[in-house]
């Protein structure tokens, strides 16, 4: 074996600020995602923390559909298709192969970040086992990223796993008898892979909004090393149904309203951060109809609606054991009744 193989990670520091942001762009022009997707927005952030010296690995959906379309791409580093559900075992497979090559000195011994990205439908539900699977191998360096548009949004939004309770979907459309078609309470991903995955070093929710501190997150993930996981929250005008320019606010309120926490799992370690860290340290959360009310998939809801949901989020942050990130309750649990 070449002395010169460590298994090391490249050592990717915080950028102290947007200034301090690279002006590089490895996703650039060429693709064809709708106006103010927020997910483009992740892959181009992604990929600028992580920087040239990468190989992206992209689980069917929008981003590989609108991101690859006939002999064009806006990928200027490796990049590969690879199936619905195995975002998790390309991710594994790519970094079991160049440590091999490595090894064995057919390729130049370097560090080289492989990050493979799935969308919700193809991570938390359809790719959740490959998922899991890689996250308790810990000899190789991966980093997971499931952008989360609430939806298969790709084959015209059906529901997932993660769309919200009540949301109008091509799966759940309000009628008049029924108005709730979708009465599924959203699945806790990151909580739950880092509760289930005690060897996997680092853990995150972000969210483009707050871009510098999701490039951080990224920059740490990769530096860590192991497979690591981070969960983005991203609107989808499209499948939201709510005017392209409120994408960045929409992706403000989520996290202002308590919706969608942002912290980090580092070794067993819980962090909230930015305004999270505020709400986990008491400062009020904007009530959730201020995020609801703006998107056409909520446009039923009644204001019996509204206070199920503001419950359910009230949950999440005066009950539950670690507030926000796993809902193990402090005591007994009482049942909310849906309306
Ligand atoms: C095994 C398999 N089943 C179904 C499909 C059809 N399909 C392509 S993209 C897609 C939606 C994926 O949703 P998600 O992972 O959330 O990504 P998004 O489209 O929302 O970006 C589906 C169902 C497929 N490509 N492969
Ligand atoms: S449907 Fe949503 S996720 Fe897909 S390209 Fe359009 S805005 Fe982006
Ligand atoms: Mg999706």
């Amino acid at each position: 074996m070449p002395e010169t193989f460590t298994n090391a990670t490249q050592v990717l520091r915080d950028f102290k600020g947007v200034k301090k942001v690279s002006v590089e762009e490895y996703f650039t022009s060429g693709h064809r995602t709708c106006q103010g997707c927020e997910s483009a927005l992740v892959m181009r952030l992604m990929i600028k923390a992580a920087g040239p010296r990468t190989i992206v690995l992209g689980a069917t959906g929008c981003m590989y559909v609108a991101n690859t379309t006939y002999y064009t791409t806006p990928w200027v580093v490796p990049w590969m298709h690879t199936q619905l559900g195995s975002s998790g075992s390309a991710a594994l497979g790519t970094a079991a192969g160049l440590k091999a090559l490595m090894k064995k000195g057919r390729m130049k011994a370097e560090p080289i970040n492989v990050i493979a990205f799935c969308g919700d439908g193809g991570g938390a539900d359809m790719g959740l086992g490959a998922i899991s699977a890689t996250l308790t191998h810990k000899e190789y360096n991966c980093l997971i990223l499931l952008y989360d548009n609430e939806s298969y949004a790709n084959t015209d939004i059906q529901a997932s796993g993660s769309t919200p309770y009540g949301a109008n979907t091509t799966f759940s459309p309000p009628g008049s008898v029924k108005r709730i078609m979708h009465n599924r309470w959203k699945k806790n991903t990151a909580g739950m892979l880092a509760a289930g995955h005690p060897e996997c070093r680092y853990v995150a929710t972000v969210d483009a909004s707050y871009a510098v501190d999701m490039m951080n997150k990224v920059r740490k993930a990769l530096s860590i090393g192991g497979p690591t996981f981070i969960h983005s929250f991203d609107p989808c005008p499209k499948g939201w149904d709510f005017d392209p320019m409120l994408s960045h606010e929409l992706g403000e309120l989520a996290v202002e309203t308590g919706i969608f926490p942002l912290y980090e799992v580092e070794d067993g370690v819980v962090r909230h951060y930015g305004k999270t860290k505020a709400i986990a340290e008491g400062r009020p959360r904007k009530p959730v109809r201020e995020y609801l009310l703006k998107q056409g998939r909520f446009a039923h809801f009644t204001e019996e609606d509204l206070d199920y949901f503001q419950a359910k989020v009230d949950e999440m942050w005066e009950k539950w054991e670690i507030p926000g990130v796993i809902p193990f309750w402090k005591e007994k649990r009482p049942v909310v009744s849906m309306p």
